[in-house]
């Protein structure tokens, strides 16, 4: 062989090697398939509730079912470590953002640098306030005043219309503590018997459910209250607590609604203590997944997807628990 040939034979040989050991190793630019690894920034609020934790691992679990590579932050219900996480993303040039926005509202100029970069983004779970709908490319999550409208018939109905109701909010200014809220009162509105004689955040956590209600049982209108609609089963939780610390009986003589359908809840309802709760599936990971591989193909992705949903009471606990998935 002449020399020059020679020297391409072994530079031919070389290449094949440089790229079995990106394409064929476990680097991290490449897929088992050999397609480019697709590269996705999540941020989530935290790990505040059941509901939040069993998302956060449906999340883990797709991206590794589908060899996509997640970069998983956890802003530990802060907005600005959101915000720091995405501009990370940024920085990181990862190829699709997913975030769940703990508040609505700030969000406008980091998104505007998500789409200056040239990133699309998809909400997941919350929503975010905007003017410029082009912000983002598709928004996965529940109907929040449908929830709440759900928890407010379901109420009328057990109490026969006649309820003096404590709320406990989610935390202040989240899409689901706005919209449950609204869903509630535009229900409660046509039922003049039904008031909400006390409304506070309980920050969609159990602990501070069950601050907020003792502090409530302290007050004179705890005498006369007679139902709790809780934005969470979490703070529902704390709340049936700290209301048989006090001697009254949830499920009994003080009826309890409350959303999200966790294990605890259900729980709660075959102790007799919760009454019932409103399904929001956290699961999402796979319809999260689904439409970010859509974006980074440049596929048509709906704007919305709205996460079905379904109300779970006291009587049929037993039977379903066994079945649930988180
Ligand atoms: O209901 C609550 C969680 O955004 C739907 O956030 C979610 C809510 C959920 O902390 O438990």
């Amino acid at each position: 062989m002449p020399h020059h040939s020679r020297r391409r034979a072994v530079r031919a040989v070389l290449a094949l090697l440089a790229l079995c050991i990106a394409g064929c190793g476990d680097g991290p630019t490449k897929s088992p398939g050999g397609k480019k690894q697709l590269v996705v920034g999540f941020s989530q609020i935290g790990a505040e509730s059941a509901w939040r934790t069993a998302n956060s691992a449906s999340i883990k679990e797709e991206a590794e079912k589908r060899g996509i590579k997640l970069m998983f932050a956890d802003a530990q219900g802060k907005q600005e470590n959101q915000l720091k996480a995405l501009r990370s993303f940024i920085n990181q040039g990862v190829d699709v953002v997913a975030f769940s926005p703990v508040v609505e509202t700030g969000f406008e100029p980091v998104l505007r640098e998500l789409k200056a970069a040239g990133i699309p983004v998809v909400l997941t779970d919350r929503s975010v306030d905007v003017a410029d709908a082009s912000l983002y490319s598709v928004f996965i999550g529940a109907d929040f005043v449908e929830e709440g409208r759900d928890a407010a018939r379901w109420l009328v109905k057990a109490t026969g219309g006649t309820a003096n109701v404590v709320e406990l909010q989610g935390t202040p200014g989240s899409a689901p503590a706005l919209d449950r809220q609204k869903g509630f009162a535009e229900i409660v509105k046509q039922h003049p018997g039904v008031k909400v004689v006390f409304s506070q955040s309980g920050d969609f956590g159990r602990a501070k459910g069950k601050e907020v209600m003792e502090a409530f049982l302290k007050t004179p209108d705890a005498k006369t209250a007679t139902a709790l609609f809780a934005h969470n089963d979490d703070m529902a939780l704390g709340a049936i607590q700290a209301l048989k610390e006090a001697g009254r009986r949830p499920g009994t003589d003080f009826k309890v609604v409350s959303i999200d359908g966790v294990r605890g809840a259900f729980e709660a309802m075959v102790a007799g203590e919760l009454d019932c709760s409103v399904e929001c599936n956290p699961l999402i990971g796979p319809l999260v997944f689904d439409a970010i591989e859509a974006l980074a193909e440049k596929r048509e992705t709906p704007r919305r997807v709205v996460t079905p949903a379904a109300s779970f009471v006291k009587a049929d606990a037993a039977k379903l628990l066994p079945t649930r998935r988180y």
